[in-house]
């Protein structure tokens, strides 16, 4: 490796991948998103700056995966993935942001020196990127611009080809800590089925299985996940009925399915009745690169509008904080298990868990959950839409790995919080991780549906977008439950929410999509729709401004 950038190479990448005159990027909630077919100059810088991100972190590691998750199919984006299978440093966001925008290769430049001067890089230091990406149609194209970046820089690289967003969090990590003490599985996409489905199936061995599960898979890269998995874990030990998994239908991905669909509608994926979804049947959602998941029955009379009830990350994390407390009380060792949230908890979930474990409220994005989640033994971090995992901290593996139960009872208990460790994806949310874990938990308890749904009941709520001239004008505070910008309307916004009983209700940008999103709940159904409508209708008073 030399120890000087190869400026000329760059530069003719920089010129065959130009930027779309007058497009403004920014790094939103986990990377860059945006209309796919105007990402190839983003796709290319990023790929530079992820080659220097390996090159700071003496030649680790690091992951570029192409997706847009759950927006809309033509959609696509590039979520960079530090050394440890974490999401990208915050403090290199704005240099990716600045890299995206510059007009020409003279202000790149600049701005790569900075970064090289800013985190000392030194440049001899080989970099090594894997980059993988989801089903959409772009992703071909923008991988070719990944790659080229890549190979300007002269980097190693792994082209992981088709994976979920998580696996290429796996990779990652695995790859990192290959041959170490901490060696977190066999650095392949068959290495994490194997790992998930074999602690699956130590933690539901002995235990009668529960009903079939229905998968909706967003008929995205979920499916193609799935259906490996199941080759480790036999449908006598898991029975699975996998929906929307058409992962080469054009136009198929996310339309009228996946989480984002069922959390935000709160309702079926369309058309899933002429499945013949029954009453009472188990039911989940992943998102399009199955990063997210969110369960859900049909409770009562199915005709009936309220049948539909939802399990959302916030159910998840109340299943999962009660069972993992329960578990190290049992095996009698002392764990500090503590939960992250979001403003969009609902607020019967935060008054539930903070009952029992103390709670901590992040801004949005999982790199803000996950920061805050290393506080505690066990971090249980989940967002209402169904991002989320647990987090156990070197601390807390150290006790379990030493602990000496003096009890049948307690060893046991023991032997399945460790299995427990294996079956959560401890770099980043899961769907397929998350899907396994609430099974067995469900499975341990012996509980359907309705039972797990009985924990709480939650706040009537509602997610509205509103479309404004710039949602850069909108600015937040307190974990983005307060709006500093545009003036004032924070201030007419609490007047509103006054008039509501035990109602609550917040503006934030989208990081994700180009709107603004509003959340509403009250303690009174028939209120709801009267305050969420009130308060968009001032964010939009506010941007016509
Ligand atoms: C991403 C993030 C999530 C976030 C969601 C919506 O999900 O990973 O943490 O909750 O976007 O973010 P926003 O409200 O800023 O648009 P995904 O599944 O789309 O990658």
């Amino acid at each position: 490796s030399s120890d000087e950038i190869p400026f000329a190479l760059i530069e003719q990448g920089f010129e065959a991948f130009p930027k779309p005159a007058g497009k403004k990027f920014e790094y939103g909630t986990t990377g860059i998103r945006t209309k796919g077919d105007t990402l190839e100059s983003t796709c290319y810088r990023l790929a530079i700056i992820g080659a220097l991100r390996s090159k700071s972190l003496n030649g680790k590691l690091i992951g570029l995966m192409v997706t847009a998750s759950h927006n809309p199919e033509p959609d696509n984006g590039i979520k960079p993935i530090d050394s440890r299978g974490e999401m990208l440093d915050v403090t290199w966001e704005p240099y990716c942001t600045a890299a995206c925008n510059a007009v020409d290769a003279q202000e790149f430049f600049g701005i790569l020196k900075k970064l090289i001067h800013a985190y000392k890089i030194d440049l001899k230091t080989p970099a090594k990127v894997i980059y993988g990406h989801d089903t959409r149609p772009s992703s071909p194209m923008l991988i070719k611009a990944v790659a080229s970046g890549l190979a300007a820089m002269g980097a190693q690289t792994i082209d992981a080809g088709l994976k979920t967003t998580p696996q290429l969090h796996y990779l990652v990590h695995a790859h990192n800590t290959a041959g170490t003490e901490e060696a977190y599985g066999e650095p392949t996409e068959e290495g994490y089925y194997k790992k998930l489905a074999d602690a699956f199936l130590k933690l539901v061995e002995g235990k009668p299985a529960t009903s079939k599960l229905t998968v909706d898979c967003a008929n995205g890269v979920g499916a193609h996940a799935l259906l490996n998995i199941q080759k480790y874990i036999p449908s006598s030990a898991l029975e699975i009925r996998a929906l929307r998994t058409a992962i080469g239908t054009k136009g198929a991905l996310n339309d009228g399915c996946g989480a984002d669909y069922v959390k935000i509608g709160q309702k079926l994926p369309k058309d899933i009745e002429k499945d013949g979804v029954q009453q009472g049947d188990r039911m989940c959602s992943f998102d399009g690169d199955a990063d997210r998941i969110v369960f859900y029955y049909l409770r009562g009379n199915p005709a009936q509008k309220d049948s539909f009830r939802l399990l959302d990350g916030d159910k998840i994390a109340a299943l999962a904080t009660d069972y993992i407390s329960e578990l190290a009380k049992k095996a009698g060792i002392e764990l500090n298990v503590g939960c992250v949230q979001t403003a969009y908890a609902n607020g019967s979930s935060t008054k539930y868990l903070e009952q029992r474990v103390p709670v901590t409220c992040t801004p949005t994005g999982v790199k803000h959950l996950h920061r805050a989640a290393e506080h505690y033994d066990v971090g249980v971090y989940f967002e209402a839409n169904g991002h989320g995992t647990v987090l156990f901290s070197p601390d807390a593996l150290k006790l379990l790995s030493e602990a000496k139960p003096t009890t049948p009872a307690a060893e046991d208990a023991l032997i399945q919080l460790r299995n427990l460790v294996d079956v959560i994806n401890q770099t980043v949310g899961d769907a397929i991780s998350d899907m396994l874990l609430v099974e067995v938990i469900l499975r341990s308890r012996q509980w359907d549906c309705e039972e797990w749904d009985a924990l709480y009941e939650e706040l009537p709520n509602k997610m509205l977008k509103v479309i404004v001239k710039d949602r850069a004008a909108f600015t937040t505070e307190d974990a983005e439950r307060r709006l500093v910008t545009p003036t004032g309307l924070q201030a007419k916004i609490d007047e509103v929410v006054a008039k509501y009983k035990d109602a609550r209700s917040f503006v934030r940008p989208s990081g994700t999509e180009d709107c603004v999103r509003v959340y509403a709940e009250t303690g009174l159904a028939a209120e709801l729709d009267s305050l969420a409508n009130n308060v968009a209708k001032l964010v939009q008073e506010a941007s016509d401004a």
